[in-house]
């Protein structure tokens, strides 16, 4: 199946722009993509026809916000092929997913001695809960290293998951080295030891199929913000034999059954863990957004892009002076590309393209340990989605160019 890009662009308002005069060119995308029009109008139908609060009110339009939202709650089940629409939790995002983890299940079960394993290449947001667990539990942090094309080293993730390990949290995607990760492989090994496994699909769930029954995780995370949907609303998959086991991390409003003075009782899955109201009309966008991305389909964004990257990666990589960091095969390299211009400082890159109406992020990506891993204090990124073209890459390279030239010779 194939992808109109530059027809399905359109169907973005906000890509419609000149930015400092020039056509603009979005590649940021790693940070949060942009909206349809149809999740847009999701939004807004919402609140002109159906404001209401959920699971409570009998009246006509609580009960229509309640199927719209629990509606959405079964459309994320079938995206990622979930056995049950109770093991899909509603949160904030990928950090709010993560932490619930780190708190829930940490508390839970993980005690003085256990090892977390993860790895050079986690988002903070895939780092700093395992830290706090891990301090408050005495258990030990273990870092899986990165080989130095690029990759999550295997072999060393062999040696370090052991009978210690009672979790492996590893992204799926790498937001920096743009990598994929063999997160299939590393719950099989988490598994043969008696550990779990968590991944971060922050940057995976946006542009390829994910099926967690296949992958047999026991925890996925993912953010709305970064696949079309709106910001402040997420997904935690549990499977149902840990959820069941684990206490909520937040109380109040909505996820009680009985309250007494003293003590009170939950709800069941997957409400006990989401108290007080939540974020109705961000979970009814992101049905619209998958509902849109699954119109698409998931294996066509995903081919899309890789040829995306194919035809960007090797022009990147023939600029005299650049580096990109990560595989520098396009088969192993997804839409995220990291790059630094020698000599000139990543924020400079980004504001000098910013000029030629080209979006990319530069600093730290939230993952200092990887860029000191790396030794490079930042750099700038460009990442891709499916509505962006090859001249869209080309633009990027142009712009490169004469950011180059600019800071050898000064304007022309
Ligand atoms: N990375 C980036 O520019 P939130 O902020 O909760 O939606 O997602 C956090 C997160 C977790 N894991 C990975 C791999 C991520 O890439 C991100 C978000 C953005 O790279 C913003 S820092």
């Amino acid at each position: 199946m194939t992808l109109d890009a530059a027809k399905l662009r359109r169907e973005f308002p906000i890509l419609d722009q000149l930015v400092n005069d020039e056509p603009l060119v979005y590649l940021d995308n790693a940070a949060t993509t942009q909206k349809p029009q149809a999740v847009l109008d999701a939004l807004t139908a919402y609140y002109q026809h159906d404001n209401a609060n959920v699971h409570r009110g009998v009246h006509t339009l609580a009960e229509r916000a309640t199927h719209a939202y629990e509606g959405a709650r079964e459309k994320v089940r079938r995206f990622i092929n979930a056995k049950e629409s109770a093991e899909v939790l509603f949160t904030r995002g990928t950090t709010t997913s993560l932490n619930w983890i780190a708190k829930s299940f940490g508390d839970a079960f993980v005690e003085a001695g256990d090892e977390i394993v993860i790895s050079y290449m986690e988002h903070h947001s895939n780092i700093i809960p395992w830290q706090q667990l891990a301090a408050r539990k005495q258990a030990k942090l273990v870092y899986i290293d990165v080989t130095a094309d690029g990759f999550l080293d295997l072999e060393d993730a062999r040696r370090k998951i052991g009978p210690k390990t009672k979790i492996v949290a590893i992204a799926h995607v790498s937001n920096v080295l743009g990598v994929i990760n063999p997160v299939a492989e590393l719950t099989q090994l988490a598994h043969e030891n008696g550990g779990i496994m968590v991944i971060d699909g922050a940057q995976s769930t946006p542009h390829m199929p994910v099926d967690v029954q296949a992958l047999d995780c026991d925890f996925y995370a993912f953010s709305g913000h970064k696949m079309c949907g709106p910001t402040g609303i997420g997904v935690l998959y549990g499977k149902r034999a840990w959820l069941d086991r684990m206490e909520p991390v937040e109380f109040g409003g909505e996820m009680i059954d009985f309250v007494n003075l003293y003590d009170s009782t939950w709800k069941e899955l997957p409400w006990k863990f989401e108290a007080g109201t939540p974020n109705i009309a961000g979970g009814i966008a992101l049905g619209a957004a998958i509902d849109y991305l699954t119109a698409i389909g998931m294996q066509t964004i995903h081919e899309y892009e890789q040829s995306l990257v194919d035809y960007a990666l090797p022009k990147l990589l023939a600029i005299d002076g650049l580096t990109v960091y990560g595989p520098q095969d396009p088969a192993h390299h997804t839409g995220v590309i990291a790059f630094n211009l020698e000599g000139l400082h990543p924020h400079d890159v980004a504001t000098a393209l910013d000029m030629e109406g080209v979006a990319v992020r530069a600093g730290h990506h939230c993952a200092q340990p990887l860029l000191n891993y790396l030794k490079v204090p930042a750099t700038a990124r460009a990442s891709f989605y499916f509505y962006n073209t090859k001249e869209d890459a080309d633009r990027l390279v142009d712009a490169i160019l004469a950011t180059k030239e600019f800071f050898q010779h000064g304007p022309i």
